[in-house]
Protein backbone atom coordinates (compact mmCIF):
# COMPACT_ATOMS: atom_id res chain seq x y z
CA UNK A 1 0.00 0.00 0.00
CA UNK A 2 1.21 3.70 -0.75
CA UNK A 3 1.26 6.53 0.86
CA UNK A 4 0.57 10.07 -0.44
CA UNK A 5 3.74 12.35 -0.25
CA UNK A 6 7.37 11.64 0.47
CA UNK A 7 9.65 13.76 3.43
CA UNK A 8 12.75 14.60 3.41
CA UNK A 9 14.41 12.11 6.30
CA UNK A 10 18.16 13.47 6.21
CA UNK A 11 17.54 17.21 6.25
CA UNK A 12 18.67 18.90 3.35
CA UNK A 13 15.04 19.47 2.14
CA UNK A 14 15.39 17.11 -0.67
CA UNK A 15 12.40 14.27 -0.66
CA UNK A 16 14.06 10.69 0.08
CA UNK A 17 12.22 7.41 -0.50
CA UNK A 18 11.26 4.60 2.89
CA UNK A 19 10.67 1.44 1.66
CA UNK A 20 9.52 -2.05 3.86
CA UNK A 21 10.53 -5.10 2.33
CA UNK A 22 7.86 -7.77 2.72
CA UNK A 23 10.56 -10.58 2.64
CA UNK A 24 12.82 -9.82 5.83
CA UNK A 25 10.45 -6.64 7.30
CA UNK A 26 13.55 -4.16 7.03
CA UNK A 27 12.63 -0.35 6.60
CA UNK A 28 15.21 1.22 4.62
CA UNK A 29 15.84 5.23 3.29
CA UNK A 30 16.44 5.71 0.18
CA UNK A 31 18.62 9.03 0.02
CA UNK A 32 17.99 11.57 -2.76
CA UNK A 33 21.68 12.83 -3.98
CA UNK A 34 20.65 15.92 -4.17
CA UNK A 35 20.71 16.02 -8.13
CA UNK A 36 18.13 14.66 -10.64
CA UNK A 37 20.42 12.64 -12.33
CA UNK A 38 18.63 9.36 -13.74
CA UNK A 39 19.74 6.14 -12.08
CA UNK A 40 22.28 8.21 -9.57
CA UNK A 41 19.49 10.15 -8.00
CA UNK A 42 19.34 7.87 -5.19
CA UNK A 43 21.95 6.21 -2.93
CA UNK A 44 21.61 3.15 -2.70
CA UNK A 45 19.37 1.97 0.77
CA UNK A 46 20.27 2.42 3.76
CA UNK A 47 18.86 -0.46 6.36
CA UNK A 48 17.36 1.90 9.65
CA UNK A 49 15.32 -1.35 11.02
CA UNK A 50 14.33 -4.42 11.07
CA UNK A 51 10.65 -6.14 12.21
CA UNK A 52 8.59 -3.56 10.50
CA UNK A 53 6.14 -6.62 8.95
CA UNK A 54 4.44 -5.97 12.55
CA UNK A 55 2.67 -2.89 10.23
CA UNK A 56 -0.06 -3.69 7.63
CA UNK A 57 0.59 0.17 7.00
CA UNK A 58 3.51 2.50 7.28
CA UNK A 59 3.28 6.14 6.61
CA UNK A 60 5.45 9.53 7.06
CA UNK A 61 4.77 12.65 7.38
CA UNK A 62 5.80 15.76 9.94
CA UNK A 63 3.48 14.66 12.76
CA UNK A 64 5.70 16.26 15.99
CA UNK A 65 8.47 18.69 16.30
CA UNK A 66 12.14 16.78 17.03
CA UNK A 67 15.24 18.54 18.30
CA UNK A 68 16.70 20.60 15.63
CA UNK A 69 20.79 20.28 14.97
CA UNK A 70 20.75 23.93 16.06
CA UNK A 71 18.38 23.60 18.42
CA UNK A 72 15.98 26.17 17.41
CA UNK A 73 12.09 24.71 16.64
CA UNK A 74 12.78 27.08 13.44
CA UNK A 75 15.31 24.86 11.91
CA UNK A 76 12.98 22.04 12.61
CA UNK A 77 10.12 23.52 10.79
CA UNK A 78 12.59 24.52 7.88
CA UNK A 79 13.33 20.99 7.39
CA UNK A 80 10.28 18.80 7.96
CA UNK A 81 11.48 15.87 8.63
CA UNK A 82 10.02 12.87 8.24
CA UNK A 83 7.99 11.29 11.35
CA UNK A 84 7.11 7.31 10.54
CA UNK A 85 3.06 6.35 11.08
CA UNK A 86 2.55 2.85 11.72
CA UNK A 87 -0.91 1.08 11.77
CA UNK A 88 -0.74 -2.63 13.18
CA UNK A 89 -3.30 -5.61 11.61
CA UNK A 90 -5.42 -4.89 15.78
CA UNK A 91 -6.28 -1.37 14.45
CA UNK A 92 -3.66 0.72 16.43
CA UNK A 93 -1.34 3.53 15.24
CA UNK A 94 1.74 3.91 16.36
CA UNK A 95 4.30 7.16 15.62
CA UNK A 96 7.76 6.99 15.72
CA UNK A 97 9.19 11.05 15.92
CA UNK A 98 12.48 11.76 14.06
CA UNK A 99 15.04 12.68 16.10
CA UNK A 100 16.40 15.70 13.98
CA UNK A 101 19.24 13.53 13.03
CA UNK A 102 19.54 11.60 10.31
CA UNK A 103 21.48 8.13 12.08
CA UNK A 104 20.82 4.84 11.00
CA UNK A 105 18.19 2.98 13.24
CA UNK A 106 18.62 6.32 15.44
CA UNK A 107 16.82 8.19 13.27
CA UNK A 108 13.40 7.75 14.63
CA UNK A 109 12.51 7.36 18.47
CA UNK A 110 9.57 5.70 19.91
CA UNK A 111 7.22 4.37 18.93
CA UNK A 112 4.39 6.23 20.80
CA UNK A 113 0.39 4.59 20.42
CA UNK A 114 -1.47 7.39 18.80
CA UNK A 115 -4.55 5.85 17.99
CA UNK A 116 -6.78 2.65 18.21
CA UNK A 117 -9.87 1.59 15.93
CA UNK A 118 -8.23 2.02 12.00
CA UNK A 119 -9.24 -1.65 11.30
CA UNK A 120 -11.58 -0.54 8.95
CA UNK A 121 -9.54 2.43 7.51
CA UNK A 122 -8.92 1.18 3.95
CA UNK A 123 -6.75 3.81 3.05
CA UNK A 124 -4.74 5.90 5.53
CA UNK A 125 -2.95 9.11 4.23
CA UNK A 126 -1.15 11.83 6.29
CA UNK A 127 -1.41 15.20 5.50
CA UNK A 128 -1.50 19.02 6.32
CA UNK A 129 -5.34 19.33 5.36
CA UNK A 130 -5.83 22.31 7.82
CA UNK A 131 -2.33 23.88 6.68
CA UNK A 132 -0.80 24.59 10.04
CA UNK A 133 2.41 22.78 8.41
CA UNK A 134 1.83 19.32 10.78
CA UNK A 135 0.39 16.86 9.20
CA UNK A 136 -3.17 15.52 10.02
CA UNK A 137 -4.75 12.19 9.08
CA UNK A 138 -7.00 11.06 6.33
CA UNK A 139 -8.36 7.79 6.14
CA UNK A 140 -11.13 6.50 3.89
CA UNK A 141 -13.48 3.90 5.48
CA UNK A 142 -15.54 1.97 2.88
CA UNK A 143 -18.70 2.04 5.06
CA UNK A 144 -18.21 5.65 5.82
CA UNK A 145 -16.11 7.36 3.14
CA UNK A 146 -13.06 10.05 4.01
CA UNK A 147 -12.48 11.02 7.70
CA UNK A 148 -9.82 13.76 9.00
CA UNK A 149 -8.69 14.11 11.74
CA UNK A 150 -6.53 16.86 12.62
CA UNK A 151 -3.25 16.83 14.25
CA UNK A 152 -3.80 18.14 17.89
CA UNK A 153 0.45 18.31 17.48
CA UNK A 154 1.11 16.91 21.09
CA UNK A 155 1.81 13.25 21.60
CA UNK A 156 -1.13 12.52 23.90
CA UNK A 157 -2.19 8.77 23.40
CA UNK A 158 -5.23 8.19 21.20
CA UNK A 159 -6.31 11.93 21.22
CA UNK A 160 -3.38 12.44 19.41
CA UNK A 161 -5.21 13.05 16.16
CA UNK A 162 -9.02 15.07 17.26
CA UNK A 163 -12.39 14.30 16.55
CA UNK A 164 -13.55 12.71 13.30
CA UNK A 165 -14.71 15.03 10.49
CA UNK A 166 -16.47 13.68 7.44
CA UNK A 167 -14.30 15.19 4.84
CA UNK A 168 -16.41 13.43 1.81
CA UNK A 169 -19.53 11.73 1.00
CA UNK A 170 -20.20 8.63 2.86
CA UNK A 171 -21.80 7.15 -0.59
CA UNK A 172 -18.57 6.86 -2.06
CA UNK A 173 -16.52 4.68 0.12
CA UNK A 174 -17.00 1.56 -2.04
CA UNK A 175 -16.30 3.19 -5.22
CA UNK A 176 -12.97 4.78 -4.20
CA UNK A 177 -12.03 2.01 -2.66
CA UNK A 178 -11.73 0.57 -6.23
CA UNK A 179 -9.14 2.86 -7.14
CA UNK A 180 -5.95 1.63 -6.38
CA UNK A 181 -2.79 4.30 -7.13
CA UNK A 182 -3.40 7.53 -4.71
CA UNK A 183 -1.40 10.73 -4.25
CA UNK A 184 -2.01 13.85 -2.75
CA UNK A 185 -0.37 17.01 -3.21
CA UNK A 186 -0.73 20.75 -3.95
CA UNK A 187 -0.97 20.67 -7.61
CA UNK A 188 -4.03 22.63 -8.16
CA UNK A 189 -4.63 24.13 -5.28
CA UNK A 190 -2.54 25.33 -1.97
CA UNK A 191 -4.25 22.93 -0.38
CA UNK A 192 -3.94 19.13 -0.51
CA UNK A 193 -5.45 17.64 -3.64
CA UNK A 194 -6.10 13.78 -4.05
CA UNK A 195 -4.75 12.59 -7.35
CA UNK A 196 -6.25 9.67 -8.29
CA UNK A 197 -5.60 6.95 -11.20
CA UNK A 198 -7.99 4.25 -11.66
CA UNK A 199 -8.34 0.72 -11.76
CA UNK A 200 -9.07 0.20 -16.21
CA UNK A 201 -8.38 3.86 -16.09
CA UNK A 202 -5.19 5.24 -18.14
CA UNK A 203 -5.81 9.11 -17.12
CA UNK A 204 -4.53 10.60 -14.14
CA UNK A 205 -6.69 12.48 -12.57
CA UNK A 206 -7.12 14.98 -9.38
CA UNK A 207 -9.42 16.15 -7.20
CA UNK A 208 -9.05 19.53 -5.65
CA UNK A 209 -9.44 20.57 -2.20
CA UNK A 210 -10.98 23.71 -3.07
CA UNK A 211 -12.41 25.22 0.30
CA UNK A 212 -9.32 25.50 2.84
CA UNK A 213 -11.79 24.12 5.69
CA UNK A 214 -11.98 20.45 6.06
CA UNK A 215 -15.60 19.61 5.74
CA UNK A 216 -18.16 17.04 4.05
CA UNK A 217 -17.11 18.60 0.79
CA UNK A 218 -14.27 19.47 1.26
CA UNK A 219 -13.18 17.04 -1.89
CA UNK A 220 -16.02 17.15 -3.85
CA UNK A 221 -15.64 13.91 -5.39
CA UNK A 222 -16.88 13.33 -8.88
CA UNK A 223 -15.30 16.79 -10.23
CA UNK A 224 -12.77 15.83 -12.67
CA UNK A 225 -10.08 19.11 -12.51
CA UNK A 226 -7.66 18.14 -14.40
CA UNK A 227 -6.42 14.84 -16.23
CA UNK A 228 -2.86 14.18 -17.10
CA UNK A 229 -2.93 13.85 -21.27
CA UNK A 230 0.44 12.13 -20.35
CA UNK A 231 -0.22 9.66 -17.85
CA UNK A 232 1.66 6.54 -17.59
CA UNK A 233 -0.10 3.47 -18.82
CA UNK A 234 -0.71 2.64 -15.35
CA UNK A 235 -1.14 -1.50 -16.22
CA UNK A 236 3.05 -1.54 -16.63
CA UNK A 237 3.00 -0.53 -12.62
CA UNK A 238 2.27 -1.66 -9.20
CA UNK A 239 -0.12 0.46 -8.48
CA UNK A 240 -0.21 0.08 -4.83
CA UNK A 241 3.20 1.69 -4.88
CA UNK A 242 3.82 5.47 -5.72
CA UNK A 243 4.56 8.53 -4.09
CA UNK A 244 4.58 12.05 -5.17
CA UNK A 245 7.85 13.40 -4.10
CA UNK A 246 9.52 16.42 -6.05
CA UNK A 247 12.28 14.23 -6.95
CA UNK A 248 13.64 17.02 -9.75
CA UNK A 249 13.84 19.99 -7.63
CA UNK A 250 11.76 22.30 -9.01
CA UNK A 251 8.83 23.05 -6.39
CA UNK A 252 6.38 20.88 -8.00
CA UNK A 253 5.83 17.25 -7.25
CA UNK A 254 6.17 14.33 -9.63
CA UNK A 255 5.32 11.09 -9.93
CA UNK A 256 7.42 8.31 -8.44
CA UNK A 257 5.88 4.66 -9.36
CA UNK A 258 7.40 1.02 -8.95
CA UNK A 259 7.21 -0.88 -12.29
CA UNK A 260 6.17 -4.42 -12.06
CA UNK A 261 9.66 -5.60 -12.81
CA UNK A 262 10.70 -4.25 -9.67
CA UNK A 263 12.25 -0.28 -11.44
CA UNK A 264 11.34 2.96 -10.11
CA UNK A 265 10.40 5.47 -12.45
CA UNK A 266 9.26 9.10 -12.23
CA UNK A 267 7.36 11.14 -14.18
CA UNK A 268 8.22 14.93 -13.63
CA UNK A 269 4.81 17.12 -13.39
CA UNK A 270 5.22 20.43 -15.48
CA UNK A 271 3.11 23.02 -15.54
CA UNK A 272 0.29 21.92 -13.48
CA UNK A 273 -1.30 24.94 -13.00
CA UNK A 274 -2.21 25.28 -16.60
CA UNK A 275 -5.74 24.48 -18.43
CA UNK A 276 -6.81 20.91 -18.35
CA UNK A 277 -6.14 20.10 -21.31
CA UNK A 278 -2.25 20.50 -20.59
CA UNK A 279 -0.06 18.01 -21.20
CA UNK A 280 1.52 18.05 -17.97
CA UNK A 281 3.50 14.69 -17.69
CA UNK A 282 6.70 14.40 -19.21
CA UNK A 283 8.17 11.13 -20.25
CA UNK A 284 9.36 8.69 -17.48
CA UNK A 285 12.89 8.33 -16.09
CA UNK A 286 14.27 5.41 -14.90
CA UNK A 287 15.64 5.33 -11.03
CA UNK A 288 16.47 2.55 -9.85
CA UNK A 289 15.89 -1.31 -10.08
CA UNK A 290 15.14 -4.47 -7.86
CA UNK A 291 12.40 -2.98 -5.71
CA UNK A 292 10.43 -6.43 -6.02
CA UNK A 293 10.69 -7.52 -2.39
CA UNK A 294 8.90 -3.93 -1.37
CA UNK A 295 5.56 -3.39 -0.29
CA UNK A 296 5.04 -0.40 0.69
CA UNK A 297 6.94 2.37 -0.86
CA UNK A 298 6.63 5.97 1.25
CA1 LIG B 1 16.88 14.33 1.97
CA1 LIG C 1 8.90 15.95 12.48
CA1 LIG D 1 -2.42 20.11 10.05
CA1 LIG E 1 9.38 18.41 -9.64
Amino acid sequence: MSAAHAYDVTGDNWPDLVTRNATNGELSVHVHSGAFSGTSTYLPPLVTGTGWNIFNWIGIGNFVDSPAKDGTEEAEKESYLGDIIGRKPDGTLWLYPHTGTFNGAATWTGPYQVGSGYQEAYRLWPTDADNDGYDDLLWLSKSAGLKFQANTRSLNGVNTFGPQIQAGPRTQGPSLSNTDFWFLTNWYSDMPDFGVMGTGDLQLNYYANSHGQVSENTWPWGTLMRRFDNAPDVFAYDRRLGAAADVTGDGTDDIVVVKRNGELWVFKVRTPKQGASQNTLEPGVRLSSNWQNYDIVT
